[in-house]
């Protein structure tokens, strides 16, 4: 039986994560194909690597996990060398930039077949076709040319996540030990990438999830959760968590059952979560979740404007007004609440899009007005493909349109988009961006992240006071002491480095 090769390109400059996209890949063929993983993160020469293992003739399949931004860098040329050394090699790309950017990706040239959204099962539903000669037309949540043309094939229901296979931790260990996954962060010496649920039932039209998941939610229980947490601590010592789901917080009686179980492991964490959901749940259940160690909480507040609100689709009850009630909630319960925000939305007019921006400068400054802990992370809005939202279409009919080749993808004004820097969208001059982002490096010397835990108070107190004056006479322009201080000092992004 042919091998299966599973790559993570490289994502992370020093913070490595447990690669848990391809590891429940291999997870759903492990036992029935051999398979091995190449972490770019972990590797100095990731293609070297890979032709080590594909020059023993062993292997026919490959799966590359692809998120936009830099894993792209390593995805794009090591596809294509592939491709071009080992022509019948079959290329399979997931993750969200393949689902989301089929098109471009399969004109390459270079990739056979993409897996739109969960892979669990199409993926080892695919191999099975192609090594038995069978049709794939009917495998679920497919991607693939034919006669020329892209074909998509149905969407699958979510998965009962507590009927998937184990996560291979242990076989993960023997290509690169699990400690080195487990970094030191904000929140421990140990922190573990845990991934509980999939998709969202929401559906903001700037966000990536919505297309491949449609408002759809699927979670693993409480039970299984800690289990899982609870192996990798006792095995390999994790000390805290990050919950890398999209929405770790959508049941209120989940994350309280969690937070009971995992109370007297003393451990920390961290998950993503909607204010207008939370804001719902019981001062009990807030308080359950604190003292169960959950330190900081990552929100998606986007705008202080009710109308922009609406204009994203926020899909449920939330106004700038709870915003800042929440804001001043969470302060009573000692969580920190990570606020972020998406600045340069469209407006029909460029003094409106402008008008908007200093409205969002003036309500994060009261947000941090009424709790201060409040960690501000500022992203400007880049278009995510959602046919059909009425803000795409906006966006579109705006003259932006996406790169052509997937070459242009890498080039170094389509990567600063991917990272919501610079987003390339016509309506928002280089004035206004840099107004956004000046304003962010004085908001960031004034309030240096907590999640930075090189920056010691010394160095804290220092950019807080040359911010200081500038935030309380509204002077942004040129901030070039602070820049140069965190330019020195390293501060970090967490909008860029993660949570
Ligand atoms: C962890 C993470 C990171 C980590 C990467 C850690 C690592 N592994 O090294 C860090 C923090 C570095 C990161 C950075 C970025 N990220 Co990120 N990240 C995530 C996050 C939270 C979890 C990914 C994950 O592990 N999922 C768990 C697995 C199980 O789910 P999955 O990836 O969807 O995998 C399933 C399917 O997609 C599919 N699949 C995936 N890969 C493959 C591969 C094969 C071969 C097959 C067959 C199937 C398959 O099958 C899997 C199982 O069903 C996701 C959001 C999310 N909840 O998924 C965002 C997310 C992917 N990131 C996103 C973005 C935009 C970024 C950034 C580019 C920008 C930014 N400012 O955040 C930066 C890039 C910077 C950089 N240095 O790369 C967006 C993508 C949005 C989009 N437009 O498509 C997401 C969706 C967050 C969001 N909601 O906006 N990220
Ligand atoms: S709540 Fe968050 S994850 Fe869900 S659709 Fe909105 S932005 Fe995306």
């Amino acid at each position: 039986m042919n091998k299966v090769l599973l790559f993570n390109p490289r994502s992370a400059n020093n913070k490595y994560r447990i690669p848990n996209s391809i590891l429940n890949i291999a997870a759903s063929v492990d036992g029935k194909y051999d398979w091995v993983i190449v972490d770019g993160n972990c590797e100095h020469d990731p293609l070297a690597k890979i032709l080590s293992y594909l020059d023993t003739g062993e292997f026919r399949y490959l799966g590359f996990s692809v998120m936009p931004g830099p894993q792209l860098r390593q995805a794009i040329p090591i596809s294509k060398a592939i491709k071009e050394k080992h022509p019948n090699t079959t290329m399979v790309w997931g993750g969200y930039f393949p689902s989301n950017h089929a098109k471009v990706v399969l004109d390459s040239g270079y990739v056979d077949f993409i897996i739109n959204g969960p892979g669990d099962n199409a993926f080892p539903n695919l191999l099975d076709a192609l090594e038995q000669f069978k049709p794939y037309e009917f495998i679920k949540n497919l991607i693939y040319k034919a006669d020329g043309k892209i074909t998509k094939t149905i969407k699958e229901d979510l998965i009962d996540q507590d009927s998937l296979p184990s996560l291979p931790y242990d076989k993960l260990n023997s290509f690169y030990p699990i400690p080195k996954f487990l970094g030191k962060t904000y929140l421990g010496e140990k922190t573990l990438a845990y991934h509980s649920s999939i998709g969202c039932p929401f559906t903001c039209s700037f966000c990536a999830v919505v297309p491949i998941y449609e408002a759809r939610w699927k979670a693993k229980s409480a039970q299984s959760v800690y289990n899982d947490v609870k192996y990798i601590k006792d095995k390999w010592g994790a000390d805290a968590i990050e919950f890398h789901d999209n929405n770790f917080f959508v049941s209120e009686k989940r994350a309280v059952d969690f937070a009971r179980l995992i109370t007297p492991e003393k451990m920390t964490w961290w998950g993503m979560a909607r204010i207008d959901t939370m804001d719902k749940f019981k001062d009990s259940s807030l308080a359950a979740i604190r003292e169960s160690g959950c330190k900081m909480i990552f929100f998606g507040a986007e705008s202080g404007n009710n109308a922009v609100l609406e204009q994203m689709d926020k899909g449920g009850t939330q106004t700038g007004e709870q915003i800042i009630r929440f804001a001043e909630r969470m302060k009573k319960f000692d969580i920190v609440p990570e606020y972020s925000f998406v600045l340069g939305t469209p407006a029909p007019t460029q003094e409106q899009v402008e008008a908007q921006i200093d409205f969002e400068i003036d309500f994060i400054k009261k947000v941090k007005q009424v709790n201060p802990m409040t960690e501000i992370i500022i992203y400007t809005y880049s278009p995510v493909p959602t046919e059909g939202s009425t803000m795409y279409e906006e966006v579109k009919a705006a003259g932006f349109a996406f790169p052509q080749t997937l070459e242009d993808w890498i080039s170094p004004a389509w990567e600063s988009f991917d990272l919501r820097k610079n987003p390339l969208t016509p309506w928002l001059t280089p004035e206004m961006i840099n107004k956004i982002r000046n304003f962010e490096t004085v908001l960031n010397g004034l309030y240096p992240t907590v999640t930075d835990i090189r920056l010691n108070s010394l160095k804290r107190r220092a950019i807080k006071l040359v911010a200081g004056l500038r935030y309380k006479i509204d002077l942004y322009k040129y901030p070039y002491e602070i820049k140069l201080l965190q330019k020195v000092w390293r501060y970090r992004q967490p909008e860029i480095q993660g949570f």
